[in-house]
Order: C-alpha cells, then sequence, then structure tokens
C-alpha cells in the first residue's frame, strides 16, 4: 500500500462553481482519488478555498464588502457544491484559517532564515489618486509576448505568459484607470534563476518526461525562457502578514501562500500524522506520492514555483505529477465569471435535482484532457438519453425485469456457473481502464466502463432469453439462469468501473447486489475479471421490480437551458455590477476598424408586447428605415409597452439574429444604463433624423 497526498486547487472564493471548474479539476483529481481508494491504497484528498490575493479585494471593492464578506459567503457555497457533486475531499479548509497563517508565515521564515530570498528595492507601481501600490492584478496593459491588450501584471490570459507590471506596454491602474508612476519599495525575492540551475532542481524536472504533453510543452518553454526571480511579498493589505520587522503594509504573495494551503489544510485535517504525507520518509520507499490537479492556467505555479519551495525549505517531497486540464467552453464562447457566461453547478442542482451522476459523466466523456474542449446542452442530453439511459440504465433493468419474470428476482443456484464467452474481452477492457487510468486518461477509462455495458447488451441479446424460455424445460431454465447470472456479474464489474466516475450510480448498483463496500475493491494483482471475487455469483437475489439507474433528458428541459444561457447574453447580466473603475479598466481598447463594422442606426418602435412567462422582456416591432423587424429586448423593467409605442431609439441592426424564447430577434436597442443598472432609451435630439438615419 502507498501513500498518496492527493489536491485539487483551492479555488478563489470570489465566485461560486461552474462546469469548467468541475470538468478541469475537481472531476479528474476525485476520478484519480476514487481509483486509489478502490484499489485499497492510502489515500488523502485535500482542498479547500483560496481567500487571499487581489482577485478576492477587487471582488470586495465591486460589491462595496470587506473580502472577509466576500469568502465568508463563496467559501461556504463552493464547499456545499463540491460536496452535492460528490467531490469526496478528505479535508475541504480556507486559507483564511488561523492554521494557514502560521504555517504560511513560519515557512516563509524559515525560506527568510536560510538565506533564500533576496531582498530588493524595486520601483513597483503606485497610483497616486489612490494612493496606493498597486498589486499585478490592478494593473492592466499590453501583452509584450503576444499583443493581447488586456493583460495583468502578473500574467497573460491570452497567451499564458507570467509578466511582471513593468513588463506591460501602456500600463494602466484598475483603481483609476490612470497610468500609474513607479516607487521604490522593497520585497523578497525567490531568486528562481539560480534555483533553476541548482542540482536538485535539474534532478527534479527529469520528471516531466512522464507527464502530459501540455504540461511537459509549457514548463520547457518556461526553463528555456530561463526563469527570472519573482518576489514573493507584496505591498497589500490583504493576506498572510510578512513576519519581518521591516515588512509593514506588506503580505506573502498569494501564490506563496496559496499552495502552502495544501500543508495547512492536512495539517489540519491529520494533527500530528500530516507529515507522513508530506515529508522524505527515514526509508525513501516509504515516502508519500504527491499529485496536484489543476488547470492550465496554473502550471507554472505548481510544476515549478511551489516545487521550488518546497525544496529549498527542505524535508518535502516534490510532485510526483501535474496533470493540469485544458479549459472547457460553453456553446461555442470561453466560460466566463465576469459576464455570466456558465452553467453554474447550484443552478444545475436547482433544475436537475439528484441528477449529479449525469453532469460527471458529461463533463468526463468531454473533459479538456489535451486541449479544449466543448459543452453543449444538447451534446447533454445526447450522452445521457443515448449512452447513460440507452445503453447503462436499460441493461440492468432488463436484466432485473427478466430475472423477476423467470426467478421472482431469486437466482440462487448450486450447480457451478459456467462464464461468459466475452469474459476474455472484458479483461481486455480491464487493462485498457487501468493502463487510462494510471495516466489519468479519464475520458478513455470512463468509456471502458460504457464499453462493458455493450457487451452486456450483446450478450443478452444474443441470448434472448425472452424467446428461449420455457418453464416446463429444466435444461432451458438452467440455461436462461446462467445467463442471467452472468449479465450480473457483467453488471457488478461494470458497477466497479463505474465506481469512480458516477458514485452514486456505482452505489445503486452494488446495492442492487448486495455487495458490501469493502468487497468494492480491487489490486493490480486481482484479476477485476474474477467477479467471484466480491461477488458470489451462485447467491443471486434482487428485492426490485426494475431498477430506474437514469431519467431521459426532454427536449424541454434542454430548450429552457439554452434559452436561458441566451438571455444571459443578450442582458449580459453580471452576477453584480462591477464598479465604474472596474469596467473602464475592464475595457480593451477598440479599433475604428472594429467599430466601423457596427451598423447603428435610429428606428421607430411600432408595436410593443411582453414576452409570455418572462419579467425582462419585450416583443418590439421595429421600424429601421429599411425593414421592419421584430426586436426582443430585455427593458420591461424600465418601460411600459403600451407607453413606449412611436418611440425613437437606437439599435444595433447587423448583429447576428437569434432566438430568444422561442422569437427570432434581429438586432439590439442601444440603452444607456446608470450605476444602478437602471435602463434608458437613446434618443436623437433633432427632428431631421429619421428611421434608417446612421449613428457614427
Ligand atoms: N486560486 C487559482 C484558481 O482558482 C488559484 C489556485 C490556487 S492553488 C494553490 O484558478
Ligand atoms: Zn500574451
Amino acid at each position: 500500500m502507498s501513500r498518496y497526498l492527493i489536491t485539487a486547487a483551492l479555488p478563489y472564493a470570489n465566485g461560486p462553481v461552474h462546469i469548467g471548474h468541475l470538468a478541469g479539476c475537481y472531476l479528474p483529481a476525485d476520478i484519480y482519488v476514487r481509483y486509489l481508494r478502490m484499489k485499497g491504497e492510502d489515500v488523502k484528498f485535500i482542498c479547500g478555498s483560496d481567500e487571499h490575493g487581489v482577485p478576492i479585494t477587487i471582488k470586495a471593492r465591486q460589491l462595496g464588502i470587506t473580502p472577509q464578506d466576500v469568502v465568508d459567503k463563496y467559501h461556504a457555497i463552493m464547499r456545499d457544491a463540491f460536496f452535492q457533486f460528490g467531490i469526496s475531499f478528505d479535508h475541504y479548509s480556507r486559507t483564511s484559517a488561523p492554521i494557514h497563517h502560521q504555517t504560511a508565515s513560519e515557512f516563509f521564515k524559515t525560506l527568510y532564515d536560510k538565506g533564500v530570498f533576496v531582498e530588493e528595492i524595486t520601483q513597483q507601481f503606485y497610483d497616486e489618486e489612490a494612493k496606493q501600490f498597486l498589486a499585478d492584478r490592478y494593473i492592466t496593459g499590453t501583452c509584450p509576448r503576444c499583443g493581447y491588450e488586456n493583460a495583468y501584471g502578473d500574467q497573460c490570459e491570452n497567451c499564458g505568459a507570467s509578466l511582471n507590471p513593468t513588463d506591460l506596454i501602456n500600463p494602466k491602474s484598475k483603481l483609476s484607470g490612470k497610468t500609474p508612476v513607479l516607487k521604490p519599495t522593497k520585497n523578497w525575492f525567490l531568486p528562481m534563476d539560480k534555483i533553476q540551475q541548482s542540482k536538485e532542481f535539474q534532478e527534479y524536472i527529469k520528471r516531466f518526461d512522464n507527464w502530459k504533453p501540455n504540461i511537459k510543452g509549457q514548463c520547457a518553454s518556461w526553463l528555456n525562457e530561463g526563469l527570472q526571480p519573482r518576489a514573493m511579498t507584496r505591498d497589500l493589505d490583504w493576506g498572510v502578514k510578512v513576519p519581518l520587522p521591516d515588512a509593514e503594509g506588506k503580505v506573502l504573495y498569494v501564490w506563496f501562500d496559496a499552495p502552502i494551503g495544501y500543508i495547512s489544510a492536512t495539517k489540519e485535517f491529520l494533527t500530528a500524522d500530516w507529515e507522513k504525507y508530506w515529508k522524505n520518509q527515514p526509508d525513501k520507499k516509504d515516502n508519500p506520492t504527491l499529485i496536484h490537479f489543476i488547470g492550465k492556467d496554473n502550471i507554472v505555479f505548481h510544476a515549478i514555483i511551489f516545487p521550488m519551495m518546497l525544496m529549498t525549505h527542505g524535508g518535502y517531497v516534490l510532485p510526483e505529477n501535474v496533470p493540469a486540464n485544458e479549459f472547457l467552453n460553453l456553446e461555442g464562447d470561453k466560460i466566463s465569471t465576469s459576464r455570466n457566461w456558465a452553467v453554474w453547478l447550484h443552478e444545475y442542482l436547482q433544475d436537475f435535482p439528484g441528477r449529479e451522476d449525469e453532469l460527471r459523466y458529461v463533463l468526463t466523456s468531454i473533459a479538456p484532457e489535451t486541449k479544449d474542449s466543448e459543452f453543449t446542452w444538447k451534446d447533454f442530453q445526447a450522452r445521457v438519453n443515448n449512452e447513460l439511459c440507452a445503453i447503462v440504465g436499460n441493461y440492468v433493468n432488463r436484466v432485473v425485469v427478466l430475472t423477476n419474470k423467470y426467478f421472482a428476482g431469486d437466482l440462487n443456484t448450486s450447480s457451478a456457473v459456467e462464464s461468459h464467452p466475452y469474459q476474455k474481452e472484458m479483461d481486455e477492457l480491464f487493462q485498457r481502464y487501468t493502463k487510462a487510468m494510471n495516466n489519468y486518461q479519464f475520458r478513455e477509462a470512463q468509456s471502458c466502463a460504457v464499453e462493458v455495458a455493450r457487451i452486456g447488451n450483446k450478450y443478452l441479446t444474443e441470448k434472448e432469453p425472452w424467446k428461449k424460455y420455457d418453464a416446463s424445460n429444466a435444461e432451458s431454465v438452467a440455461e436462461t439462469r446462467t445467463v442471467l447470472i452472468n449479465c450480473f456479474s457483467i453488471i457488478a464489474q461494470m458497477g466497479l468501473l463505474f465506481k469512480p466516475f458516477v458514485p452514486r450510480t456505482a452505489e445503486k448498483i452494488f446495492n442492487l447486489l448486495n455487495i458490501a463496500a469493502d468487497k468494492q475493491i480491487w489490486t493490480n494483482k486481482v484479476n477485476l475479471a474474477k467477479v467471484d471475487d466480491f461477488m458470489d455469483l451462485h447467491k443471486i437475489k434482487i428485492n426490485t421490480s426494475s431498477v430506474i439507474l437514469y431519467q431521459k433528458i426532454e427536449d424541454e428541459q434542454i430548450e429552457k437551458q439554452i434559452q436561458k444561457l441566451l438571455e444571459k447574453k443578450t442582458m449580459n447580466q453580471q452576477p453584480s455590477a462591477p464598479s465604474e473603475e472596474a469596467v473602464k479598466a475592464q475595457m480593451a481598447e477598440t479599433t475604428f476598424d472594429d467599430f466601423s463594422k457596427m451598423d447603428i442606426r435610429v428606428a421607430t418602435i411600432l408595436e410593443a408586447e411582453r414576452v409570455p412567462k418572462t419579467d425582462k422582456l419585450l416583443k418590439l416591432l421595429l421600424d429601421t428605415g429599411i425593414d421592419k423587424r421584430t426586436v426582443v429586448s430585455g427593458i420591461a423593467a424600465y418601460y411600459e409597452p403600451e407607453k413606449i409605442i412611436g418611440q425613437k431609439v437606437v439599435m444595433l441592426a447587423n448583429l447576428a439574429p437569434r432566438k430568444i424564447k422561442g422569437i427570432e430577434s434581429k438586432g439590439m436597442i442601444l440603452m444607456a444604463e446608470n450605476e444602478k443598472g437602471e435602463l434608458s432609451f437613446i434618443t436623437p435630439q433633432k427632428e431631421i433624423i429619421t428611421n434608417g438615419s446612421t449613428v457614427k
């Protein structure tokens, strides 16, 4: 038995969790952990909320509340959503916990005492209007590597480059929108350039050879470019205080303290025992295995910076692997919290209660393991209906129904059970499954489980007991019994393969067959195909008339979800209105070319009515000077339909048409919006402006 410490990235406590988080990091981590547990390994699965860092302070500013209020709120929401989706953390902590502050502080102090840091006075950006030093995330500008205009001071989200704020071309403060000035300040740097040259680091990076190509590639590009020293402290008032006398007003860099969160959470959970899961053991063979599951934007921190911290501290094992995933897109667009373009887990749970396994299944089927992938509701429906219902659920239910019909649910027998002809095929599947699991290829492994159900269906169809069963013929009865016993053996094996992926389904299967939890275990040495290792094929008895593992997803349910997304797009609803400064700072510069692609015109409202069953939408008929057309607009909260007939408005006429609540909407009315989000039409000032007049 080996000891494993598995982590999933600590999510920032500045918003709820969406399907992208689940698919990218938490689900794969959970699958792997459940797989290890099923093998009987000693594994601890650790996570928690990342409650420091500038995104939290930005959110607090936007909402006009304290950072602590922000993290208290989202910590609870995230923890609950993970729990409901069966993400089986052994411990979910948070970095505002005192034990974390203490652990991170001591870690820093150890590196400081060992002389690891380089102390340097540097010129940092300072916002003269807001009178404070600017954290990297409070500065945006053009990425020097790819030219993306909205890069942050620490990272370009477009090309993944890790940056220093002074690398940015044309930097702007997010607080005031002004160009910040440089001012001297002292900080403590991790000399990554020097550590890169060390023997220990060179030894460590040999591990990359076994890592997934996407991660290996990113790390190689970093290392080839040559690492640069990076400040591990920041001029900020939210975070773990720098434990040094001359560090007033400074906190640890969030990427210094956050990964230490894995350690402090383990400490909190295991108290005295924690070191067994983190530290080198007297006998090297007894060392724990450390694995970090993350999204691709976190690679450098886990594959390079945190290992450097552990290494320079000493005593710790280094990550064995960092299986990062790429990103999941949603209906053709990048998932975005600020644009509310996401399927939120808490909303999914409201709309599809009790159907967590279906989402787990689909997200694993499309997991962005090697490249970005895409979630669409239609595909979700197709996979649930055509795979889970039609193949898996249907197979199990057929077997149960036939067993009830011919044997009143009881297949008890003392005769030997002849095995079915597909056992060899299944053995191969198990090998494929194991290999895929060990290589973090969960899509492939899950497909092996479905394949088992396919084999079961095929076997049953070939044997067709419904045609062959003859109650008056003892041989026929015996043969049907054997077929059904074999079908259950296939179901049990499928349950085992499915266990890490769709745990609630597996539980139903094991309940059906009375297989206790301590039997649902296998090791590499046991041939999984030997099903009698975990169930007695001679004593199958079921107490249920039917088993419905999955319900079909109806067209209306999918239509509703698509509409919900489209409304988000139309209204660009935000979970909360950002501050004016934030909006200003977030706006990328637009070229004149971009602007001139827009056909903006004056039009008059000819007809207006509410869209049934919505409270925000009006259906409008507009005279645009070129045609009469329908536009659906989210203004019902601000205008009565009767009162706006004859109103002149400004519209974007060449916006691609889209269906909103089943109505084809061609174009968009442009509205002015105040701080509170209240809307007003924009109306031309002179009578000479008529329908069709353009706005430039
Ligand atoms: N909070 C980034 C993220 O949520 C960061 C991960 C920390 S892991 C130590 O994507
Ligand atoms: Zn870039």
